[in-house]
């Protein structure tokens, strides 16, 4: 027998091991450290060891493991697990909508908005507070018993805060930096990798010797109650699903921090989006949204079909994965002479674009992912990041795929391809090279730069064939019988190019040195520039030091700025723009004592036609006016644009004065430049 102090202090280990694991794991909030957990654990394990009569199926000793099974048994669920109806966009979304309206004959419902976690769906059991049972899916009547497995992840509770005895689904997951430690741990020992965290996650789950899970680094979200008996509750029984997330995480159960509740389906579609772009942000993988009528009294009325419930719907997000097959491999030379080796695929749809080549980035991602001309791979596109070869499907190889050998020599001009030591990028040397400076016009011509529009791939490509351009300057020469001369460009176009060009010269010298493509000299950095120095000139005959004391410049960058005006062509193409009317200079700030806009606030929202965000936000400043990013009590004036966001709806709500564009442009005098007179 064990003496009473020992089953005292075997207790009181078990409740202070028992709240740090979920402050580490349900709250992600430790409030001790690692070697003291680890500390009281071990403290733990000794006892049990030497009084094996104290251990108890809740200790937190009996996550590690227990012996391997031959077999799982299958298990019945007390309450089927349903499965969910899709939506693939916001019609579908709205026809869900109308329909839980009309079947319950009112004119609002509230939502709930969840994340759908892609990982393994699960139901645990408790019978007064303690787990007793926890399974897999199965077809949704029969799962597989695999409690061994579910016990030794962190995240689920041995033991509830009350004695409740419920049924809890959630989905088993695996963040994705976990997932990639894995594989990592996997390829070094020399086992197969697992292709993604929900495969990983269902594999490790499926383990029959639980010792093996116990390894793995699962995690889980719960989501919902399928069963809920009457006793042992800390309050009223739910009302609304908001109400049994908020049940769930009071028992210790760890929910997903993103749910929300609706007000209306366009708060639903706005939530679906908002997560669409942002699901690469999430440490886990998501693969949509889980809508379900929040009012559970509405459940019961709305009833289920088949297999789902009428009361929820899955908003599924687009696939960002496609497989197809590499029909060739080449290369492209950019603004800086960088050549890029290039997938050429056969067409496939990724996320609703038609994907038809794919970065290979250099030959060092060639040769580790081993891409062949020939080989079927996996394209992947992110956001609107250029789409990427993942990775090659071998069991599709055939033998005949042919590997890919780098030129030695530039497909574009024929002059050297040098790929210095220790670095992953290999450069066409050549600085007179027609592909460089096809990127490079683009480049100068490009919407945040000159904003010459018209001047895109085709007419710069045929521009430089036709040996018209060799240099920036050479666009403000062109005339109307050299343009109409080329290919698809008639007596209109011609004029509109001219006229915008010819509206390019006033851009001003921020624009002017971002649209020049110096080497590191981003827009940013080009606005630090021209506000300091003033004028090309002056930065020109800067020194590395000089150009340091500028805010965020660092030595590379002044470098940089240093080398690219030592270069004698390019001052001379600065002497010709200047001559030919370019803008070089920037505008002095208007005198304090003059500025119209003194202490005034401005928020912008959405796309203003004449000029860009910096642009307005600049001619604010000059003026005297400060600029924020959102509205408050304290803004003056909310300027909006095309396709505003919810800034308007805010400003509306607190009566702030709102200038659509030609009002702010009158406010400012005219255009971004500094054509105002105080
Ligand atoms: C999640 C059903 C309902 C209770 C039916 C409304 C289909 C997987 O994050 N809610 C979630 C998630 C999944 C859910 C429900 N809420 N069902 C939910 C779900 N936040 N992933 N699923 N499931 C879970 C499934 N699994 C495998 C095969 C077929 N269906």
């Amino acid at each position: 027998m064990a003496p009473r102090e020992v089953v005292e202090r075997v207790a009181q280990l078990r409740e202070i091991i028992h709240y740090h694991n979920y402050r580490y794991f349900v709250l992600d909030d430790p409030e001790i450290s690692d070697a003291e957990y680890d500390q009281l654990m071990r403290e733990l394990v000794e006892l049990e060891a030497a009084y094996p009569e104290l251990v108890t199926p809740d200790s937190p000793t009996q996550r590690v493991g227990a012996a391997p099974l031959e077999a799982f048994e299958t298990v019945r669920h007390r309450a089927p697990m349903m499965s969910l109806a899709n939506a693939f966009d916001r019609a579908e979304l709205e026809a869900f909508d109308a329909r839980v309206r009309r079947m319950l004959g009112v004119d609002s419902v509230e939502y709930v908005a969840e994340l759908k976690i892609d990982g393994v769906a699960v139901s645990l059991s408790y019978e007064e507070g303690l787990l007793v049972r926890g399974a897999t899916r199965g077809d949704g009547e029969v799962g597989e018993d695999v409690t061994q497995n579910l016990r030794t992840i962190r995240s689920v509770p041995l033991r509830l805060v009350h004695p409740v005895t419920i049924d809890v689904r959630g989905e088993v997951f695996m963040s994705r930096a976990d997932f990639e430690e894995l594989n990592r741990r996997r390829a070094a020992e020399g086992q197969p990798l697992f292709a993604n965290p929900r495969n990983s996650s269902a594999g490790s789950l499926r383990q029959l010797d639980p010792r093996v899970t116990a390894e793995r680094p699962l995690d889980i979200f719960c989501y919902g109650i399928g069963y809920l008996g009457e006793t042992g509750l800390p309050a009223k029984r739910p009302a609304t699903h908001s109400e049994a997330l908020e049940l769930l995480s009071e028992l210790g159960f760890k929910v997903n921090p993103h749910a929300r509740v609706c007000r209306s389906i366009d708060e639903v579609v706005a939530f679906c989006e908002h997560w669409e772009q942002q699901r690469r942000s999430l440490p886990y993988e998501i693969d949509g949204v889980v809508i379900k009528v929040n009012r559970l009294e509405y459940h019961d009325r709305l009833g289920t079909t088949a297999k789902s419930p009428r009361w929820a719907i899955a908003y599924k997000f687009a696939a960002e994965q496609a497989m197809t097959v590499v029909r060739e491999i080449v290369v492209n030379v950019g603004r800086t002479g960088a050549v890029t080796p290039m997938a050429i695929l056969d067409p496939v749809r990724i996320a609703g674009t038609t994907v038809s080549r794919a970065t290979l980035h250099n030959e060092d991602y060639i040769r580790d992912k081993d891409i062949r001309i020939g080989d079927t791979v996996i394209v992947h596109k992110a956001g609107d990041i250029i789409p990427e070869v993942v990775r090659v499907v071998t069991s599709k190889r055939t033998g005949a795929e042919r590997p890919f050998v780098m030129p030695k020599t530039c497909p574009a001009c024929g002059g050297e391809v040098v790929r210095p030591e220790g670095e992953a990028v290999a450069r066409c040397i050549n600085a007179r090279c027609p592909a460089q400076l096809v990127e490079g016009l683009i480049h100068f011509a490009s919407r945040n730069a000159m904003d010459i529009e018209g001047l895109g791939q085709a007419l710069a490509t045929a521009l430089v064939q036709q040996e018209l351009v060799k240099d920036f300057s050479d666009l403000y020469r062109l005339t109307k019988e050299q343009l109409v001369q080329l290919e698809r460009v008639g007596d209109k176009s011609a004029t509109n190019l001219l006229n915008a060009i010819e509206a390019s010269k006033s851009r001003g010298l921020a624009r002017l040195l971002y649209a020049l493509g110096i080497r590191l000299v981003g827009e940013e950095t080009a606005a630090s520039l021209a506000a300091h120095f003033k004028s090309i000139d002056a930065l020109a005959e800067a020194t590395v030091e000089q150009l340091m004391d500028v805010p965020e410049i660092g030595e590379k960058i002044a470098r940089s700025i240093v080398d690219y005006f030592d270069q004698p062509q390019n001052r001379a193409v600065i002497e010709a723009l200047k001559e030919l009317g370019v803008k070089t200079s920037e505008d002095a700030p208007v005198p304090v004592g003059e500025q119209p806009l003194a202490g005034k606030r401005f928020v912008i929202t959405g796309t203003l036609s004449a000029m860009t965000r910096q642009e307005a936000e600049a001619a604010i400043k000059r003026l005297g006016g400060t600029t924020s990013g959102s509205v408050s009590r304290n803004t003056d004036y909310l300027v909006v644009g095309a396709s505003p966001g919810s800034k308007l709806q805010r400003a509306q709500e607190l009566g702030v004065p709102i200038l659509d564009e030609e009002a702010f442009l009158n406010l400012i005098g005219g255009g971004p430049g500094g054509d105002h007179r105080a």
